[in-house]
């Protein structure tokens, strides 16, 4: 095993740097097969091995990533470590991420909550969690997936009970932030939900049709026109149960969204997979990575080619495709032919141009000046530079990668600080890689010429970004790496850890290992937030309370002198009560056995931050009532008795004494 090692040292010449990784990697991947031949886990024995920490890592990493790759367990040791990597804090000239007890952060952060369906809502460069957005998971402390409206959001999206929140994008106006609304995909199903930032609320959920998985996500620069959505899987067309063994033909679909309505407009059908997706700022240009352009379904096949493609859809020739009724129809979406060889992609502006870059890169994303498109290799230790404007220009597609510096193992993510430089998240490595844009354009492909630094992360960094810089104004000061483990870095709390996402300070340039970069602080996190993107704090302004007008005409404002019990039938009652500091509008209500009990309760307060519960036990009732807010719950009293209701949020003194009762009489 100690070949697992031989994967380190970045700053090898290799003759061919995406062979001879491959070749690693399948040493690597040799030994994991033969191990899960076995009942046993991967196992490194650090101290007789005597790998250093980085080692450890890298190797633990490359038999994770190949290993689930191939259906087997590629388990990490679970053996202790050394912990070293260099304490790069403290330099003194790194403003204090620390906020003083009541001053508010720079900034927002929107944190994807990954396999835990919801958003969370932290503050920069405090890292303090502010709250959490529950998107495709029921939540209880804010009763969604509890009253009748968010349950009936959840159920007309699919009804599943959870989602895999990934790629969080923020309403555009001018290339700008505008803080109306963030956009995040499902990677478990085929949707993409929205978050209304009045109120930090989901409002939306579209399960797109055809699609069974999105992974990239993005907002169109610079307006907001689409929301576009990668299908990552490919599924028959539509996936009835035809062509169950006919993988060739499977689909792969780009799907824009109307940012409105949440309507699907159309999609685009491509060859291979699809994966991130970013735009230019001009409109027209959408990038996405891809894999598997073998189209094959097992691993071997997928990775059988040296060169896999990127795709750029050009959105404007799409749209007037669609216009002029090139498409089909399947499940009422229609679907425009972007495949290599169709006929709308002969022509001099075809709609996807196939862009080959070394095979199963990761990402692309976009820098701020909306200049170049950065595509990260993984498989490869490169990454590829798209410059936007040869898309429009340049005949042979391979010509349009003006740049391809080597900067390190497994390359994810890159982000920037709007001073020219690239930050790059490196997998393998556990580090984080700056280098300079314009030095990478203009040195040989596979240099090193253009790296500027190189710090350690705690460990196998995913996505990273740095404050604003999906927009057009990058601020430059601070950068987040969310990491996928930490073993070692906090509290042991069983098996599962919390990932740990790291904040590293970007405003110094400096001529020293690291370019500057200063890593400030370790944030535990819950599992497994995925991505995230940061706002000035100037951009969002929150509704304190409820404006009832949102809601006017749907539900009734309910005021403590119409608070009542209505029968409408035998079997149905409606109950209407308000709810203040510290009572309910009802003292009690009495229903029948069997009754379909509709609630509807309106927390009146005008103060802000006096938040009200509406909770009743063994019914499932828990209603989470802002100021102004009114909610509504439909449940069926089944069983006679006395059932209190009570508030569950600490309101007043009179908290506890908050209560009503719901009396249920026994029919006879
Ligand atoms: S992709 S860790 Cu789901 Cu965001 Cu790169
Ligand atoms: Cu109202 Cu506690």
């Amino acid at each position: 095993m100690t070949e697992h090692s031989s994967t380190d040292n970045t700053t090898d010449e290799l003759s061919d740097p995406v062979t001879e990784y491959e070749e690693q990697l399948n040493e690597v991947l040799a030994d994991t097969n033969e191990t899960a031949a076995g009942e046993s886990t991967v196992s490194l024995e650090l101290p007789s091995l005597g790998l250093s920490r980085r080692d450890f890592m890298k190797a633990g990493a490359a038999v994770g990533a190949i290993g689930s790759m191939a259906g087997c367990a590629g388990v990490m040791n679970n053996g202790g470590s050394s912990s070293g990597g260099t304490n790069q804090t403290g330099s003194g000239d790194v403003p204090d991420h620390f906020v003083p007890p009541g001053e508010h952060d720079e900034y927002y952060g929107f944190w994807s909550g990954g396999h835990s369906g919801d958003l969370r809502i932290y503050g920069l460069p405090s890292m303090r969690e502010l709250t959490r957005i529950p998107v495709f998971n029921p939540e209880q402390a804010k009763g969604y997936g509890f009253d009748d409206e968010t349950t009936q959001l959840l159920e007309d999206a699919g009804d599943f009970k959870w989602g895999d929140s990934h790629h969080p994008g923020l309403s555009e106006t001018d290339g700008k932030y505008d803080g109306r609304y963030l956009y995040v995909n499902d990677k478990a199903h085929g949707r993409v939900a929205r978050i209304n930032l009045k109120y930090f609320e989901t409002d939306a959920i579209t399960n797109i049709p055809n699609v069974q998985s999105v992974h990239g996500c993005c907002v169109q620069s610079p307006d907001t026109e689409y929301i576009l959505a990668n299908s990552e899987f490919r599924t028959p067309l539509p996936n009835d149960g035809r062509d169950l063994d006919n993988p060739d033909k499977y689909v792969s679909l780009l799907s824009a969204l109307d940012p409105e309505s949440m309507e699907v407009l159309w999609q685009v059908e491509v060859d291979g997979n699809l994966d991130i997706i970013d735009t230019d700022k001009d409109g027209k240009w959408a990038l996405s990575s891809a894999y598997n352009d073998e189209e094959g379904v097992e691993v071997e096949e997928m990775t059988k080619n040296d060169r896999d493609f990127v795709k750029a859809f050009n959105i404007p020739a799409i749209q007037a495709a669609v216009d002029a009724g090139n498409y089909r129809e399947v499940n009422g979406i229609p679907i425009v032919d972007g495949t290599k060889n169709s006929s709308l992609n002969q022509g001099d502006e075809p709609l996807v141009r196939y862009i080959p870059t070394p095979k199963s890169p990761h990402c692309v994303e976009v820098t701020p000046d909306g200049k170049y498109g950065m595509v990260a290799g993984k498989l490869s230790p490169t990454v590829s530079i798209i410059d936007i404007e040869k898309l429009s220009t340049e005949p042979d597609p391979a010509n349009v990668i003006v740049g391809q510096p080597k900067v390190g193992l497994g390359p994810l993510h890159t982000t920037y600080d709007g001073r020219g430089h690239a930050y790059t998240s490196l997998f393998i490595d556990s580090q984080v890689v700056k280098w300079d844009i314009e030095t990478a354009i203009n040195s040989p492909k596979a240099s090193e010429e253009a790296i500027l630094g190189k710090i350690d992360v705690h460990y196998n960094p995913g996505h990273i970004q740095a404050v604003q810089a999906m927009s057009t104004e990058p601020t430059g000061d601070w950068l987040v790496v969310l990491n996928k483990l930490s073993k070692d870095r906090f509290l042991p709390v069983g098996p599962i850890y919390p990932d740990n996402d790291q904040l590293i300070y970007i405003g110094n340039d400096k001529d020293d290992e690291t370019g500057g970069m200063e890593l400030v602080s370790d944030h535990p996190v819950y599992p497994e937030p995925h991505d995230a993107i940061f706002a000035s704090k100037e951009k969002i302004s929150p509704a304190t309370t409820w404006d009832k007008a949102d809601y006017e005409g749907e539900k009734e404002y309910v005021t403590e002198s119409n608070s009542r019990v209505e029968r409408i039938d035998d079997e149905t009652v409606e109950v209407y009560t308000s709810v203040k500091r510290s009572e309910y509008g009802l003292r009690d209500f009495r229903v029948k056995e069997g009754d379909t009990v509709k609630l509807t309760a309106t927390n009146i307060e005008g103060s802000q931050d006096i938040v009200h519960g509406l909770a009743i036990p063994e019914h499932n009732v828990h209603l989470a009532l802002a100021p102004q807010d009114t909610r509504q719950a439909t449940f069926t009293a089944d069983k006679p008795g006395v059932y209190w209701i009570y508030c569950t949020y600490f309101c007043s003194a009179l908290h506890l004494e908050m209560r009503s009762r719901m009396i249920v009489e026994p029919r006879s």
